[in-house]
């Protein structure tokens, strides 16, 4: 069952798997297309839609004024209208919705809108908002001893800015919804969403109706990586709006230039930081101040930065904690939730802190690093003791699984060599907490029906979005059940066979969704058990399945899988089960900021060598080697996709992934051309990834542990990998913490006197 592939990878590969645009739609099925802000700050004046809805096959033009409900989609904090009313807050932000009879005339029409808007100051910077007082909410504080006194024993005390940029999710699939009016002032969405029941929610609340009037179906995203967690709603809300009032079947898909430019994107930090240490190169004290530039709504924003300060230490015990939290308003799209959600920008600045120490005091990064990993029973700043704790175990093996040492040495000798090409090398440690931060969140939903022919049909709250969760999800009935994969179909993810779920996030879907569907499978499992017992005339602890088979003391019965079932049927016996499961232990206490957030954690080391170009300013990875902690996998093949996957997006985000504003609040990197994401050839070709060996957590499904998100932090080591190359070239080039490293920044870094 381990080596089950992706139950996709037939339809992908073949172009038959469904997205939002490739279902066939009604008869009369209108267009949606968004007309949004030409600017980032003002006072909408006046609005002139007459010339766009004179032309012939344009429906109706919508604003504000037409919502029927509620104009309000915030999540956390509601301060965001879904159509902007007198007030713009961004280049981007939707003021009107046209509707069409096709796409074509649609853009005809956007471009005969007029507006005047009165300028407001216009604020793109995190710091400089600070600056202004603008912030979304109050700043959250974690502490743990106190820093102030032990920054006075300590033998060193070192402190610095970094920055880090945000990144574009690029999903491959934009975002978009299809809207169809069903009887008695229902509606039936399609949405490419990871939040199926923050649509359903948030299109009741536009609309003014309940939510079981809404049902919301998810066939499967072409990516998400967090970008459709929150920002998928307005778009549906959009369509459904325009069919609950046109009574028409209505489709929105927004092209890539409006997605790039009407949505938010991993939030860009500034910070600082102060990081004390004793002789013996122990980190006794660390504060740290993130200035979170959230954009012009809070969005996920003051979740993502719960989140930083969470792992704002990473993988290290630190007896002396300050870090703070500042969620900046801005003239950007809200920024929201991208994998890692906040982590990897806390995570960057401990790092930053612990290269700046090593540099100023003259040891390496790694003895530093390697003194202070968190060991079993430490208390982190918001108050979890620290169990099945692998820091230090995944540290030594990668070291000697790896031959650190050789691999250092060769790099030295090879820089004592060469003039115009220099080396680096880095160890990036991770360790990321596996649960929503907001342990309300933390459950989920199965429903199984088996049917009477002996096949499976399995509903759940997760949403597939290429990390393969369904084939996780398949993987689990047909191992309870001991039948064959075909014998099972993953149903789409619906709002009205599993509601109220929890947005796919988090990287916990496969274990909430995967402990609520081992439930489902286990109670049906019993009851025809019994059936079989008594058929077979023996006691429910001797009967076993097997391969499709009913097995006695494990010796083969007379008895099939397939009649068994349509006995039980006969025999009236319940052939579904909906079972619900919330993640126990886990809780946080807001008020003190202390508790026990996590389920458990992910650990794992990454080593990253890389080879610079002295005279251009490129680079090349010559190889990244990881140990990385999966528990006890249940999919190895999906599971290094997800962690090869994960570093290339976190080594583009480190390395080349720019996001540009100019000062009016415009998006300059608006296209491919002016940002570049990694391609097969950017990531090293000599990849190899470990399994850490360990037993596993029972808190993880089948004890495999959640692999989305962690890996991602391994790309963090590429900058400081990089950064160690130029210290070899140029040895008065002072340290600087500005991510992405581009071939520029490197360049400049190389000839700095
Ligand atoms: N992998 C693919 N192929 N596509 C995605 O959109 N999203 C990532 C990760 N891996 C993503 C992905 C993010 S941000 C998260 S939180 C997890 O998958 C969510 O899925 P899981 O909880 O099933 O790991
Ligand atoms: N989303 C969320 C997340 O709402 N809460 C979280 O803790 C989280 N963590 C990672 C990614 N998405
Ligand atoms: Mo992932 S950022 O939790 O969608």
């Amino acid at each position: 069952m381990n080596s089950i592939k992706n139950i996709d990878s037939f339809g992908h590969v073949r172009g038959e798997s469904l997205f939002v645009d490739d279902i066939i739609v009604q008869q009369n099925t209108l267009c949606g297309l968004v007309y949004d802000s030409p600017k980032a700050h003002g006072i909408i004046k006046n609005l002139d839609l007459s010339k766009a809805a004179a032309i012939e096959g344009v429906i109706k033009i919508f604003t504000y004024k037409d919502i029927p409900g509620e104009n309000q989609i915030g999540g956390i904090i509601p301060d965001e209208p879904l159509l902007a009313e007198n007030e713009a807050h961004f280049v981007g932000q939707p003021i009107a919705l046209i509707v069409a009879t096709s796409d074509s005339i649609a853009k005809k029409a956007r471009a005969l809108i007029e507006i005047k808007i009165e300028e407001l100051p216009i604020i793109t910077g995190a710091k400089e908002a600070a600056s202004k007082k603008q912030f979304i909410n109050t700043p959250r504080t974690f502490s743990l001893g106190n820093t102030d006194n032990a920054f006075i024993e300590c033998d060193y005390v070192f402190e610095d800015e970094v920055f880090t940029n945000g990144q574009e999710h690029l999903y491959l699939e934009t975002q978009g919804a299809y809207a169809v009016p069903m009887e008695n002032g229902s509606i039936k969405v399609t949405s490419s969403t990871q939040g199926p029941t923050q649509v359903q929610k948030g299109i009741a609340k536009i609309l003014g109706i309940g939510m079981h009037r809404i049902e919301v179906d998810v066939i499967r995203l072409g990516g998400g990586f967090g970008g459709k967690e929150d920002q998928a709603t307005p778009w549906a809300a959009l369509t459904a709006l325009a069919t609950y009032l046109l009574k028409k079947p209505v489709k929105l898909i927004l092209n890539r230039h409006d997605d790039l430019r009407m949505t938010g994107k991993r939030h860009p930090y500034e910070s600082n930081f102060k990081i004390g240490l004793t002789k013996e190169l122990k980190i006794i004290a660390f504060e740290a101040d993130f200035y979170q530039n959230s954009g012009a709504a809070a969005d996920l924003s003051p979740a993502v930065a719960e989140r930083t300060l969470f792992h704002a230490t990473n993988s290290y015990f630190v007896k002396n904690v300050k870090t703070t939290v500042y969620s900046c308003k801005t003239n950007l799209p809200p920024n929201t939730a991208f994998r890692g959600f906040g982590g990897p920008q806390g995570m960057f600045v401990i790092e930053a802190a612990i290269a700046k120490a090593a540099s100023e005091i003259g040891v390496t990064t790694t003895q530093i690093q390697e003194t202070n990993l968190i060991q079993e029973n430490d208390e982190l700043a918001y108050g979890q003791l620290m169990t099945q704790t692998e820091a230090i175990n995944s540290w030594q093996s990668a070291f000697k699984k790896f031959n650190y040492k050789k691999l250092a040495t060769e790099i030295e000798v090879f820089n004592t060599k060469n003039k115009n090409f220099k080396k680096g090398i880095s160890v990036m440690p991770i360790c990321f907490g596996i649960s929503f931060t907001n342990t309300p969140m933390n459950h989920a939903r199965a429903l199984v029906h088996v049917y009477q022919d002996g096949t499976v049909g399995v509903s759940t709250g997760a949403v597939e979005m290429g990390q393969s969760v369904n084939t996780k999800m398949l993987q689990i009935a047909a191992q309870t059940f001991a039948i064959q994969p075909d014998k099972i179909k993953l149903e789409t993810t619906n709002t009205t066979r599993v509601a109220n779920t929890s947005p796919t996030a988090a990287s916990s879907t496969a274990d909430l969704n995967g402990k609520a569907l081992l439930k489902a499978c286990s109670a049906i499992l019993e009851r025809l058990k019994t059936v079989a017992a008594q058929e077979l005339k023996v006691r429910q602890e001797e009967v076993s399945l097997q391969n499709e088979w009913i097995y006695v003391n494990s010796k083969k019965s007379s008895l099939s899988w397939k009649e068994l079932v349509a006995n039980a049927m006969l025999a009236r016996v319940a052939l579904s089960e909906k079972s619900h499961y919330a993640t126990p232990k886990i809780h946080f206490d807001k008020t003190k900021e202390k508790g026990h957030p996590f389920a458990y954690h992910v650990y794992g080391t990454a080593i990253i060598t890389t080879t610079v170009d002295c005279t251009r300013g490129t680079y090349i990875f010559d190889s990244i080697k990881i140990i990385h902690d999966y528990g006890k996998s249940m999919n190895k093949g999906i599971d290094l996709g997800q962690v090869e996957g994960a570093l290339a997006q976190g080594i583009g985000w480190m390395t080349m992934e720019e996001i540009a504003y100019d000062k009016k609040g415009n998006l300059l990197s608006n296209a491919l051309s002016t940002y570049k994401i990694p391609d097969i050839f950017s990531i090293a070709e000599n990849i190899e990834v470990i399994p850490l060996e360990t037993e596993g957590n029972e808190m993880a499904i089948l004890k495999s542990k959640a692999v989305g998100e962690p890996p991602l932090m391994y790309g963090i080591g590429a900058y400081f990998a990089i950064q160690n190359a130029i210290k070899a070239y140029n040895p008065s080039y002072k340290l600087k913490f500005h991510a992405p490293m581009t071939p520029e920044k490197v360049l400049m870094s190389l000839y700095q006197k």
